[in-house]
């Protein structure tokens, strides 16, 4: 960076999780399980049987964790709830002892000036509502809305940031398309109803905040630019229905109360003649939107299922642990399209960060403590926040910066075997160790942003 750049005033550094990727004892304190326990335990869903069932132990050892927080100098912390410690069969009977447990954590975070981010559904639905036909159920939008206005009674005084939803498309992509994630279904026919589902469930939780809240409430998606591999007509068409797919399918209902029209060609016979009125539901005045970044596509035509569109591989690029190409550019782009597509509406990046081919915890200073070298990682957060930066620079409101994450954790199907955290977890012994990017990312909170 050439110059010394210079972040808006309360622009929120922080860092986020999510219920099941961190808590454990999933089932502790009259909790109900979720379609992640399930799934988890279910032979052969999960890289090496891996399941949340300890995970970082966060569950008991959530005070140390704020105090790691704390004196790694982060301002906010994005969490998630799991709705299933909340209401153990979805809808009705509130388990006071896990809305306990999130009060407790919030009065912590508060305690220490950290402001929670709260979302309400990162991917762990009740099982007892997916045994009422999941996100299928034109009911779940009801569910959802009962759920959230527990916690907005319980927690809008003190919490408030709130998010409906994490990432739609991949809890549809990866539950109802390819069934890589929980439920683990592959249906071209569920898939739209599940999105249609889920986005109606966001609409009726937001217009219930409207009632019982007095803060924000957002929508968080994981979105990526695509670009074309080539200038081929052919390649540029299936970009354009890629960026249909992954980042419009969600934002044009959500913002602008209708789908995008390519995906009547994504889906073909599956697409359904949606109700008029659900999008009157569906489109709510938003006070932010929150985007999860990673990497972005560049897209051929192929005959990959269903989309007949695919990323290509790039020769020079540096690609992280999960296979995702580093690409910070990818980042100011997007946030200037969304600005360009959807009008001022105030943004947080709500997820970015890196599994990087970690060296292993080791005693590099002969102090007896460990320590864990990431250049990788710090590469990567420097670039993506200087994106961040020139987005900024370029009229886009970008409001605060959420690394992912603060812990190494649980990577869903993947298992313990992708290490996104800044701070390394020991699991046989639980012990949390700051890597050199989260001191890095210290000293970048420290000076709001100028030592980049
Ligand atoms: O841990 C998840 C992180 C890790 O990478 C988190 O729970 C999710 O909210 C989020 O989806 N996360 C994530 N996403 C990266 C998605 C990149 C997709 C690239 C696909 C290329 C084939």
């Amino acid at each position: 960076m050439s110059q010394v750049p210079t972040f808006p005033d309360g622009f929120l550094w922080g860092a986020a999780t999510a219920a099941h990727q961190i808590e454990g004892s999933p089932l502790a304190d009259d909790a109900g399980p979720s379609i992640w326990t399930r799934f988890a335990h279910t032979p052969g869903m999960t890289l090496n049987g891996d399941t949340g069932d300890v995970a970082c132990d966060h569950y008991r050892r959530w005070k140390d964790d704020v105090r790691l927080m704390r004196d790694l100098g982060l301002q906010a912390y994005r969490f998630s709830v799991a709705w299933a410690r909340v209401l153990p069969d979805g809808t009705g009977r509130i388990n006071q002892a896990g809305l306990d447990f999130y009060s407790r954590l919030v009065d912590e975070l508060l305690a220490n000036g950290i402001e929670p981010l709260l979302t309400l559904y990162h991917w762990d639905l009740p099982a007892a509502l997916d045994d009422r036909g999941g996100w299928l159920n034109r009911d779940s939008a009801d569910w959802f809305a009962e759920y959230a206005s527990v916690m907005y009674r319980a927690l809008d005084g003190r919490v408030k940031k709130w998010v409906t939803l994490n990432e739609p498309w991949v809890i549809t992509d990866g539950g109802y398309l390819h069934g890589a994630l929980a439920p683990g279904h592959r249906s071209l026919f569920e898939a739209p109803i599940a999105s249609h589902n889920l986005m109606r469930a966001h609409g009726a939780a937001v217009r219930a905040y409207r009632e019982a809240g007095a803060h924000e409430i957002g929508l968080v998606v994981n979105i990526e630019p695509k670009y074309p591999a080539s200038d081929s007509e052919a390649d540029r068409v299936a970009t354009r229905r890629a960026h249909a797919y992954m980042n419009e399918q969600y934002l044009h209902p959500a913002l602008l109360g209708r789908y995008p029209e390519e995906l009547e060609d994504v889906f073909g016979a599956a697409w359904p003649e949606w109700p008029k009125q659900d999008f009157e539901l569906i489109r709510q005045q938003l006070d932010f939107v929150g985007i999860n970044y990673y990497t972005r596509g560049v897209t051929e035509a192929n005959d990959s299922y269903p989309l007949k569109a695919g990323s290509v591989r790039q020769p020079l690029a540096t690609y992280t642990e999960t296979g995702w190409e580093v690409y910070p550019k990818g980042l100011t782009d997007l946030l200037v399209w969304f600005k360009q597509t959807y009008g001022d509406i105030p943004v947080y990046v709500t997820e970015n960060g890196a599994a990087m081919y970690d060296p292993p915890i080791a005693d590099v200073d002969g102090d007896g403590r460990g320590r864990v070298r990431d250049p990788l990682r710090i590469d990567y957060l420097r670039k993506h926040i200087a994106a961040i930066h020139d987005a900024i620079r370029a009229g886009v409101d970008v409001r605060g910066y959420m690394l992912w994450s603060l812990l190494d954790n649980l990577e869903w199907s993947l298992g313990y075997s992708k290490r996104f955290g800044m701070v390394h977890v020991n699991y046989a012994t639980q012990e949390r160790t700051p890597k050199d990017s989260a001191h890095w990312y210290s000293g970048v909170i420290r000076s709001h942003g100028r030592s980049l």
